[in-house]
């Protein structure tokens, strides 16, 4: 048996008598939120209307909204405060780390079950946790105490070997395995590491690979619970959270991958996709702008020793704005005390708040037609907030190099031994900005939390026009974008679809206004990205009922159906039969044999479960409950 089959069946709701379907329902052991969704997520899980969480732990962490330019973003951390006292959730306080950092440093065990508001949660597979991303909802109803579903997973073997050369870090080795199999390839597939490779890798290293395996659109990655994990586990004061977990001598998987860690090159991934990765050599000599280092993919102590050990005595290049985001208090107070912060500070670096920061767009925008490298997972379009720069996905290594050089420099081009900066001997642990509930009902809700939308059931046949037309790849940040302007409105509906498509449609808003009710056609792939339940939530609220795909990103399809926009899946000649301000007749009369009409004709035929089918007729989730 595989490691994420001796999970997944200790977590099993339904036991394995259900073999022929082709969902599986899971126990639910932690979850996390974060402010950005986590407003939404508690104003749910306030009408479903338990007492207290259901879970083992549930943690809700501040670190995307942080930009008080208003009233609004303060507030919301009161109400999370408040909600979190009141039902029995840890509350990470805005400044204590980025949620999966934190989540890794402290709470994640291996074997556990995670599910997040976030599509970045799987991080805690590098400490041999099942972690898995969701919309709000889904994480609401699992502090309900609800299973969460997911398609039954293919399991991909990433076998690693050989030796890492040295400057080429974890952050290539992910970049490879996109490079590989794309951003559509990881649909409702899990990724499990194994190979003598894998020794070499720190937890923290794992992580990175499995954060940014979120790019894949995989359910989520895994490494096995193994010596590194303990040394970790021990420096953090956790010895006791550690088991042994790891795949039988002879067990199978779906497909296997195998990566030769001695002949992997520093990458970059390319504007504007994280599969876009060419080497680095290949970009040598372009001007450099800007660098950023830090979010949940590469804000750890040890990236941050090694980006210190390259700028120690150097001095970022003049025409570069440098700036660094430590991924948690723990890590920021490490550096503080071993020296790390000055020399990077003598550098001439912009010491930013442990927070997402620049990741969600909240500040660092790049100038107009910048090039800017960052450590980060994802370089959409627009979601730095500079819609002419060009974001570039690097390793630390790679990031540190070039902005002192002032341009693209390879990782590999290092004069300094990388491997004699290991780990420290001992983590710095201070919890006190985890604060812990006391059950008090006293919740405090700002001027611009909204209550909830309502939403009316599906009726038996719709017809309306398509409002808009899209290609493939449409990421969540299209659909809703981010940013320091719109993430105050996460929870007032209302403004927030202000905003919706906006970058794609500057009249989306005015053309779902006037239609009324309406359809949008998408390409592969829709939804990629964020798990943003605005993403449906917004398009809903202005009257979308359908959105007919070639294909869906798992989280974003599974928000649609939460929030009752049918996700239909497409054949290539209908989509290029149909335009933006068609009619379409759409017959939901047989949805429930899971068959879908189209204009009389077109016969699709879907796969909804018995609970998402029940979901689609009342049109919302929060409607079933
Ligand atoms: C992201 O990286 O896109 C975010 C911001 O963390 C999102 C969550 C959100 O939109 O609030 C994610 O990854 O799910
Ligand atoms: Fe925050 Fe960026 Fe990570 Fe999303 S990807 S959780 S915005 S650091």
């Amino acid at each position: 048996m595989n490691l994420v089959n001796k999970i997944i069946i200790k977590h099993l709701e339904t036991g394995l008598e259900k073999k022929d379907s082709s969902y599986l329902s899971i126990r639910v052991d932690y979850t996390l939120t974060q402010d950005a969704t986590g407003t939404m997520a508690y104003l749910e899980l306030m009408s479903i209307g338990i007492d207290k969480v259901k879970t083992k732990l549930s943690v809700s962490y501040v670190d995307h909204n942080t930009l008080q330019n208003g009233f609004e973003n303060a507030d919301d951390h009161l109400f999370l405060q408040s909600v979190a006292d009141k039902y029995g959730i840890l509350f990470s306080k805005a400044g204590n780390g980025i949620c999966h950092q934190v989540q890794l440093e402290r709470f994640t065990k291996p074997g556990i079950t995670l599910l997040g508001s976030d599509s970045h949660t799987p991080t805690s597979g590098g400490l041999g946790a099942l972690a898995i991303g969701a919309g709000g909802l889904d994480v609401a109803l699992a502090m309900a105490g609800k299973p969460f579903i997911i398609v039954k997973p293919k399991v991909v073997n990433v076998k690693l070997t050989g030796t890492l050369r040295n400057g080429v870090t974890a952050k290539d080795i992910i970049l490879e395995v996109l490079r590989r199999c794309t951003i559509k390839g990881g649909l409702n597939k899990i990724f499990e590491y194994s190979g003598d490779g894998i020794k070499q890798l720190s937890v923290c290293d794992r992580a990175t690979i499995c954060n940014m395996g979120a790019e894949l659109g995989a359910t989520t990655s895994i490494f096995p619970s193994d010596e590194r994990t303990l040394e970790f586990l021990k420096k953090q004061g956790r010895e006791e959270d550690w088991i042994e977990l790891k795949a039988d001598k002879d067990a199978t998987y779906d497909e296997t991958i195998e990566i030769d860690l001695s002949k992997l090159d520093c990458l970059v991934a390319c504007p504007y996709q994280p599969d876009n990765v060419k080497k680095v050599k290949e970009l040598e000599g372009t001007k450099v702008d800007q660098v950023l280092i830090g979010s949940c993919t590469n804000s750890s102590y040890e990236d941050m020793v090694k980006v210190a050990s390259i700028l120690k005595g150097k001095k970022i290049n003049p025409n570069v704005s440098f700036g660094i985001n430590p991924g948690s208090k723990q890590v920021l107070a490490m550096m503080a005390k071993n020296g790390l912060l000055f020399d990077i500070l003598q550098s001439g670096a912009r010491i930013l708040e442990c927070t997402c920061g620049a990741c969600i767009g909240m500040g660092q925008s790049p100038s107009t037609g910048a090039v800017s490298l960052r450590t980060y997972n994802r370089n959409f379009y627009g979601r730095s907030g500079t819609n002419s720069a060009s974001v570039y996905l690097v390793s630390p290594v790679t990031a540190a190099l070039s902005a002192i050089k002032g341009e693209f420099v390879d990782g590999t081009d290092t004069t300094i031994d990388l491997a004699q900066y290991d780990i420290p001997d001992k983590y710095i642990i201070d919890d006190s900005m985890i604060i812990k509930p006391t059950f008090r009902d006293n919740i405090i809700m700002g001027p611009n939390i909204m209550p909830l939308s309502k939403f009316d059931p599906l009726p038996n046949s719709i017809t309306a026009k398509v409002v808009l037309k899209v290609g493939d790849d449409i990421t969540t940040d299209h659909i809703m974008p981010a940013g320091a302007k719109v993430l105050p409105y996460r929870s007032n509906i209302e403004k927030l679809s202000d905003y919706c498509y906006a970058n794609v449609k500057a009249t989306f808003k005015e053309d779902c206004r006037r239609l009324g009710i309406s359809f949008i056609v998408g390409g592969l792939n829709y939804g990629q990205g964020s798990s943003r339940e605005h993403a449906a939530i917004a398009p809903r609220y202005l009257g979308v009922r359908a959105v007919l795909a070639k294909s869906f990103a798992r989280i974003h399809r599974n928000n649609l159906i939460n929030f009752g926009i049918v996700p239909l899946i497409i054949s290539d000649d209908f989509y290029d039969s149909i335009n933006e301000k068609d009619e379409l007749t759409i017959d939901f009369n047989q949805l429930a044999d899971n068959i879908i009409t189209i204009n009389n004709e077109y016969i699709i035929k879907t796969t909804f479960s018995k609970e998402e089918i029940e979901t689609l007729q009342k049109g919302a989730l929060l409607n079933c409950l």
